[in-house]
C-alpha cells in the first residue's frame, strides 16, 4: 500500500525536528524542549515508521540502534592515514616547535621577517580518535585509529551517539567528507554511569577514557546506546573539495554541517608566547572543565602553510600537543594504614612507593573506606593506578590485576582504635567505621583542637597541627578551654617556638576570646554543623545558653535544620563533658559576640524548589538566579518551602506543593519575582 503524502510529510518533519533537538541538546547543551516532548516526537516517528516501513531511512533518528550485535569488528583501511601528534612537555619544547615552524615558513617565503606565526589552539580531549565518513551527506562508516593505516569498523556504535549527525545538514554538502575527532565521556555522566554499573553489580570503569573505549568496543550497539558518549570534531581526512583557507574556517564549516565542534574553547594565538599563554589559561581552568583533557594542541592556522610544513614520519610538522602533567600513574601499594579523623572516622590510607603524578610526588592516597577497598579489590602489594587531579586529595583508582603478586594481602579493618584502643563501631547504614573514644581519643582531640583554631572557627593563627600535637601529647591541653590558659613563657619552650611566636600566639588567643557566636558554635565541632548552619543557629538563638536549652522542636524551627542535624546537636549537649567545655570556655573569658545578620538581598530567607523542565532556563540557570538574589534552593518540598517553580512534566514535587498549599510559579512568575526582588 502506498504511503499517503501526509504521513510521508509528517515523518520527514519529525525526523528534522528530532535532529534539531538532538543538535541543540547534544552539541550546544541547550535543550529547547523537555525530555517528555522529545520522547513524544520520537514515539510518533517510531509509530509512523512501524505502520509504513517504506518511510524508514538510514538517517532516521529511530535507526541509531537498529543494528544487530556483531560477531566481530571488521577492519577499515583509512583513505587518508590517521596521524598522531608530536608532544611538547615544557615551555622550551614549545618555543623550539614555534622556531622550527617559523624558520621553515620564512625560508619558503610564507612569513615575513619579524612576523609571528598564527596558530589555532584547541583542547586535547582524553578520549579515542575516530574517523567518521559521510558520502553524499550520509554517515556511511566510522573507524577507530588502529595503527593509523587500518582501524576497526565501529559504525553501528558510532551511530548511537546522538551528537553525531546521521545526515549532514545545510548547503554545500560535499560528496565525501571524513571527519576526525575524539569520542569521550563527560565526567559527571561517567560518574552516573559508574553508579548505575555498581547498582547492577556490573563492571565499574577506571576513568572516562576507559569507559568510552569499553563502550565503543561493544559488539552489541544497544549497549553502546546506553552509554553517554560524546564527540568533538577537530580535523578531517578525505574531503572532496576543501572550502577553507584556515584551520579555524574549516572547523566553522564542519560546525555548519551540523557536526559538534568545541568552539567555545578555541583561541587564535600568535607565536610561542601566545601559545604558552593559552596553555596557562587552560591549565588554570582544567579542573573546572566538564571532561578530562590531557593537554592542548597547537596547529598552524593557515592551511597552505600547513602543506608547506608537511609531515615527519606519522605526525604533522604543523601541529604539536602540549601535554599536562599526567593525572594518573601506577605505583606499588606498600601498605594500608588507618587514620582517625575529628569525629572518629577511620579512613584507610594507602602508603605508596613515591610516584610523580599531577605535578607532585605522591606517597599517600586516600582509600575512603573499607567498602571502597573491597569494591575496588585493592590489595597490599598490588601495583595500583593513582590519580591526582588538581588540588583534589590523591586517590587509589584501581589495582593493575595483571601485575598482582601471589603474596598480595587483603586489608583487614582494625577492631580497636590504633590511637586510643577504644572499640571501633560501624553503624548498620553507614559506610564509615568510627572510633568510639570521642574526646578521650588523642587523635580526635588533636583534630578537634586544630578545627577549633581554624580560620573559619576561632581563627587562632599559630596554633597549627604540629603544636597541637605536642600540647596534647604532653598532656598540657585536654580541651579547647585549656588553650585559653596558655602563657608566653611555657609556649616559648615548645619545639620551633621562639619567644616572638609565643607572644604572637598568646595575642591571637586573646583575640579569640571574642568570636562571633556562629564561629564559637562552629568551633565546638558538633557533627553535621558546618559553618553556615552554625551561623543560622547563632542568628536564631542569639546565645549559647538558648542553643543549649533548645529542644527538638525549637531546633527544627531553624531554616535548613532537619532531624539529622537537630539530633546531632541534642546528642552533643547531652554529653556532660561538652557542657563542661562550654562552661570552662566562659570561665576562661570567652564571650561570643552577637552574629550580624547578612545583608538582606531581595529573596533572603525564601526557599525555592525547582521541578520539571522550564521553557528557557535550565535548572542550573534558574538556581543561580535565585541564589544570587539571596534565596535558597532546596531539593524537597516541605512546609518551609516558600515557592515551587514548576515547568513541563513536573511530578510529585508539584503535587506535594499543592497539597501543602505552597505557592507555585512558572518560569515567567519566577522572572517577575526576581525582577521585583532586584527592584
Ligand atoms: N584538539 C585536537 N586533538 N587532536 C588529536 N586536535 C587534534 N589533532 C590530532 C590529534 C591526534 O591529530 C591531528 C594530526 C589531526
Amino acid at each position: 500500500m502506498a504511503v499517503d503524502p501526509a504521513s510521508a510529510e509528517r515523518a520527514a518533519w519529525l525526523r528534522a525536528e528530532i535532529d534539531r533537538h538532538n543538535h541543540a541538546y547534544y552539541v550546544f547543551d541547550q535543550p529547547v524542549v523537555s525530555d517528555a516532548h522529545y520522547d513524544r516526537l520520537m514515539r510518533e516517528l517510531q509509530d509512523l515508521e512501524l505502520a509504513h516501513p517504506e518511510l524508514v531511512t538510514a538517517a532516521s533518528p529511530t535507526q541509531r540502534v537498529g543494528a544487530a550485535p556483531l560477531a566481530a569488528f571488521g577492519s577499515v583501511t583509512h583513505s587518508v592515514p590517521m596521524l598522531s601528534l608530536g608532544n611538547a612537555f615544557d615551555d622550551d619544547e614549545v618555543r623550539a616547535f614555534d622556531k622550527r615552524v617559523a624558520d621553515t615558513l620564512r625560508a619558503a617565503g610564507r612569513l615575513q621577517p619579524g612576523e609571528a606565526v598564527e596558530y589555532f589552539c584547541e583542547l586535547k580531549l582524553d578520549g579515542l580518535a575516530m574517523s567518521i565518513r559521510y558520502e553524499s551527506g550520509q554517515l556511511v562508516q566510522a573507524a577507530t585509529r588502529g595503527d593509523g593505516q587500518t582501524g576497526e569498523d565501529v559504525t553501528a556504535n558510532i551511530r548511537t551517539i546522538r551528537s553525531i549527525p546521521l545526515a549532514l545538514r545545510g548547503d554545500g554538502i560535499p560528496p565525501v567528507l571524513e571527519v576526525r575527532g575524539e569520542v569521550f565521556m563527560n565526567l559527571a555522566e561517567f560518574d552516573r554511569l559508574n553508579d548505575a554499573q555498581r547498582a547492577r553489580d556490573e563492571k565499574v570503569f577506571v576513568n572516562p577514557r576507559n569507559a568510552a573505549a569499553g563502550s565503543l568496543r561493544q559488539l552489541d550497539p544497544r549497549v553502546t546506546a546506553q552509554r553517554p558518549l560524546r564527540f568533538f570534531a577537530y580535523g578531517w581526512g578525505e574531503v572532496g573539495e576543501n572550502p577553507a583557507l584556515r584551520h579555524g574556517d574549516m572547523l566553522d564549516w564542519l560546525a555548519s554541517l551540523g557536526l559538534p565542534v568545541n568552539t567555545g574553547q578555541h583561541v587564535i594565538a600568535q607565536g610561542a608566547e601566545g601559545l604558552l599563554a593559552y596553555y596557562r589559561d587552560v591549565a588554570a581552568r582544567r579542573d573546572r572543565l566538564p571532561y578530562d583533557i590531557d593537554g592542548v594542541v597547537y596547529k598552524v592556522n593557515d592551511l597552505a602553510a600547513q602543506r608547506t610544513l608537511g609531515f615527519v614520519a606519522r605526525a604533522p610538522r604543523f601541529a604539536i600537543a602540549h601535554k599536562f602533567p599526567a593525572q594518573e600513574a601506577t605505583t606499588k601499594l606498600l601498605d594500608i594504614e588507618v587514620q582517625v579523623g575529628r569525629t572518629g572516622a577511620i579512613t584507610p590510607v594507602a602508603r605508596l612507593a613515591p610516584v610523580f603524578v599531577g605535578g607532585v610526588t605522591v606517597t599517600n592516597a586516600t582509600l575512603h573506606n573499607e567498602d571502597e577497598i573491597n569494591r575496588k579489590d585493592v590489595r597490599i602489594g598490588d601495583t595500583v593506578i593513582v590519580r591526582r587531579a588538581g588540588d583534589v586529595i590523591p586517590e587509589v583508582v584501581a589495582p593493575v590485576l595483571g601485575q598482582r603478586p601471589t603474596d598480595a594481602r587483603r586489608f583487614v579493618m582494625v577492631s580497636a582504635c590504633p590511637v586510643c584502643g577504644s572499640a571501633i563501631e560501624r553503624l548498620e547504614d553507614e559506610t564509615i567505621a568510627r572510633c568510639t573514644g570521642g574526646l578521650f581519643c588523642p587523635a580526635q582531640r588533636k583534630q578537634s583542637l586544630v578545627h577549633a583554631a581554624g580560620r573559619k572557627a576561632l581563627d587562632i593563627e599559630g596554633l597549627g597541627d604540629k603544636l597541637v600535637e605536642q600540647l596534647v601529647d604532653r598532656g598540657r591541653i585536654r580541651s579547647l578551654a585549656d588553650v585559653f590558659g596558655l602563657s608566653v613563657d611555657e609556649l616559648a619552650e615548645y619545639d620551633r617556638m621562639g619567644r616572638k611566636s609565643a607572644e604572637n600566639l598568646v595575642t591571637a588567643i586573646d583575640q579569640a576570646r571574642k568570636p562571633t557566636l556562629g564561629r564559637l558554635i562552629f568551633a565546638l565541632g558538633i557533627r553535621h554543623v558546618g559553618e553556615t548552619t552554625a551561623r543560622d543557629l547563632a542568628l536564631h538563638f542569639g546565645s549559647i545558653e538558648s542553643l543549649m536549652a533548645a529542644d527538638l522542636d525549637a531546633l527544627l524551627a531553624v531554616s535548613d535544620v532537619g532531624p539529622v542535624v537537630a539530633g546531632s546537636i541534642l546528642r552533643f549537649f547531652a554529653e556532660p563533658h561538652n557542657i563542661e567545655i562550654v562552661r570552662a570556655l566562659q570561665a576562661g573569658g570567652v564571650e561570643p559576640q552577637a552574629e550580624e545578620a547578612p545583608r538582606t538581598l531581595g529573596l533572603a530567607g525564601k526557599t525555592f524548589v525547582l521541578t520539571g523542565t522550564l521553557p528557557v532556563w535550565s535548572r542550573e540557570q534558574a538556581s543561580a538566579e535565585i541564589v544570587s538574589a539571596g534565596g535558597k534552593v532546596s531539593g524537597s518540598v516541605s512546609r518551609k518551602t516558600n515557592f515551587v517553580v514548576a515547568g513541563e512534566d513536573a511530578g510529585s514535587k508539584l503535587a506535594k506543593a499543592q497539597e501543602l498549599g505552597v505557592t507555585v510559579l512558572d518560569e515567567d512568575g519566577l522572572r517577575a519575582l526576581l525582577a521585583q526582588a532586584s527592584a
